[in-house]
């Protein structure tokens, strides 16, 4: 009885940013958890590439190249998906991290920043939701960070987005959930994707988060999938508007 609960068969997730790193990692894990998983990102090739590899391991995967940032894209790229059968869980999980002091950042670097990492999570959330709160049930899961409680020098419009994803988490439940939908939040630490590399590259960095850490070292990708089972499966039926830390212990404590 309890596998059932965590059983994903029948189910169809689209995950936004899914080519590589943590996009990846979650529709893999959703993937070998029984769902028929749909990646996003704005590369064709890129994505083809991906889900080859996923078919490879015997997983049912489909591609939807559009730019999540672009309203009508969205809009178009959703109803596309959509002809193809339902979506029943919605990983918002494009976002990219530029790095700078906020002093010297353009305008273009806070701007990309927050439009691929916010106003994406609104675009996809709109457009997906509709259906969902049609059929009186569906699953959004927004991938926020550590960073959605602390910052860190040199992230400045990261930690502004993940923050207010993190509260757009629970906005979605205060819309959302009278309507059967559960909208929760995965909230990494810091784990070793393509995304961190130049932090892994860094000794001195590299040695802060370990000790910073309670457990001591980098999160691997595969241990962050139980967390999106979890919130995509049945297991979740009555978890909303929760962010679920899977940061190896670094946000509780100083
Ligand atoms: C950084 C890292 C972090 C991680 C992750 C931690 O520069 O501190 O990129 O932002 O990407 O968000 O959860
Ligand atoms: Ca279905």
């Amino acid at each position: 009885m309890s596998l059932k609960l965590f059983d994903l068969s029948g189910k169809r997730a689209l995950v936004t940013g899914s080519s590589q790193g943590i996009g990846l990692a979650l529709a893999r894990g959703l993937g070998a958890a029984g769902a028929a998983v749909v990646l996003n990102g704005r590369d064709a090739a890129k994505l083809e590439r991906a889900a080859a590899g996923l078919r490879a391991e015997g997983l049912r995967v489909e591609i939807a190249a559009f730019d999540v940032t672009d309203s009508a894209a969205v809009e178009a790229g959703v109803a596309s998906v959509e002809a193809g059968g339902t979506i029943d869980i919605l990983c918002n999980n494009a976002g990219v991290n530029l790095r700078g002091l906020l002093h010297e950042m353009p305008d273009e670097t806070w701007h990309t920043v927050i439009a691929t990492n916010l106003h994406s999570a609104f675009y996809c959330a709109r457009a997906v939701a509709r259906g969902m709160v049609a059929r009186g049930r569906g699953k959004i899961i927004n991938t926020c960070s550590v960073m959605s409680m602390l910052g860190r020098t040199t992230t400045g419009p990261y930690t502004a987005t993940k923050g207010a994803i993190g509260m757009l988490t629970k906005a979605m439940c205060a819309d959302w959930a009278k309507h059967g939908l559960q909208c929760n939040g995965i909230a990494p630490g810091y784990f070793s994707t393509e995304l961190t590399t130049p932090l892994r590259a860094n000794a001195e960095f590299n040695d802060w988060l370990c000790k910073r850490t309670p457990a001591g070292r980098w999160g691997e990708l595969p241990e962050l999938v139980g967390a999106a089972i979890f919130l995509a499966s049945d297991a979740s039926s009555y978890v909303n508007g929760h962010l679920l830390y899977v940061d190896g212990g670094l946000t509780s404590v100083v």
